[in-house]
């Protein structure tokens, strides 16, 4: 039997996802990888070092879900991490321009879709009495920004319920940590910027963003601390970004 339970981690078709894939799977992790795009899930897989089971299918599907969670619980090994990743930002329009459409599937994905699993995959840690569930929020949870809108709002959610859920899991031994990247170079953008490459491409230029290396990198930290320890949330911005001044909108004298 292998010394880990399984690694259940959506969203690792690309960016943060596939990296902790492979950050897991090489120490030693079988991981389950979930996303749709079934010949990337593939490309990712064939570069992990140990065993793994690919899931294609969106995370907004309930029943989905729960087809993966019978099939890990069902094993000797159990689950003993969940990351839940996949989730993304759908345009920069200011709310009242926004498309209520993308809107909705930010929230299904980041919000409605982490909720279920998480509900799906926690009694089964409890029993355990071991896991840890990391959720992968954003800086956009803490600081607001134009056209943040709703993504940042969907983080804001992510940020509380993972307070909220260590405050339920007091004395289960289960452990949470939000993890809050900032400006990272993955498929984000382009998925922002439906498709429009060179629109992503801009939102890097000049600096030295993030890469996914770094947060599978922080992932990794947090659930090989000892047992004792939890992490309850951390923060990481590339050195290039920081904090912005609050605008005030001053009456023009001369008008
Ligand atoms: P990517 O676009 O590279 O990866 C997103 C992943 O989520 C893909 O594997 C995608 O797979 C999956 N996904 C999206 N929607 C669904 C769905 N409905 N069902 C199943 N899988 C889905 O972006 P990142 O790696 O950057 O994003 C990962 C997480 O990190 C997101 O939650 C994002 O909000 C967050 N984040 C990103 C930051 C950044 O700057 N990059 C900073 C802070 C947080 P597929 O399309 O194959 O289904
Ligand atoms: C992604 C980081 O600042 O682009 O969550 O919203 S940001």
């Amino acid at each position: 039997m292998n010394q880990h339970g399984w690694a259940l981690i959506t969203g690792a078709s690309s960016g943060f996802g596939a990296a902790i894939a492979k950050r897991l799977s090489s120490s030693g992790w079988p991981v389950a990888l979930v996303a749709r795009r079934e010949v990337k899930l593939a490309e990712v897989a064939r570069q992990l070092p140990g065993p793994y089971q690919m899931f294609v299918g969106d995370v907004r599907d309930h029943d989905f879900l729960q087809t993966v969670v019978e099939a890990l619980t069902s094993t000797e090994e159990g689950i003993d991490v969940l990351v839940n990743n996949a989730g993304l930002a759908l345009g920069l329009e200011p709310a009242p321009k926004a498309s209520l459409k993308d809107w909705d599937t930010m929230i299904d994905t980041n919000i409605k879709a982490l909720v279920r699993l998480t509900r799906l995959v926690l009694p089964h840690l409890v029993s355990q009495r071991r896991g840890h569930i990391i959720n992968i929020g954003s800086i956009a949870g803490n600081w607001p920004y134009p056209g943040g809108n709703v993504y940042g709002a969907t983080k804001a959610f992510v940020k509380q319920f993972s307070n909220n859920l260590r405050a339920d899991l007091h004395g289960t031994g289960v452990r949470v940590t939000n993890i809050e990247p900032g400006l990272a170079e993955t498929e984000f953008s382009i998925v922002r910027f439906k498709g429009d490459r060179s629109k992503a491409k801009q939102v890097y230029a000049g600096c030295e963003p993030l890469t996914a290396e770094d947060i599978a990198e922080t992932v990794h930290w947090a659930v090989t601390l000892p047992p004792h320890v939890n992490i309850n949330s951390i923060e990481i911005m590339p050195t290039c970004q920081s904090f912005g001044p609050l605008p005030v909108a001053r009456e023009d004298k001369n008008a």
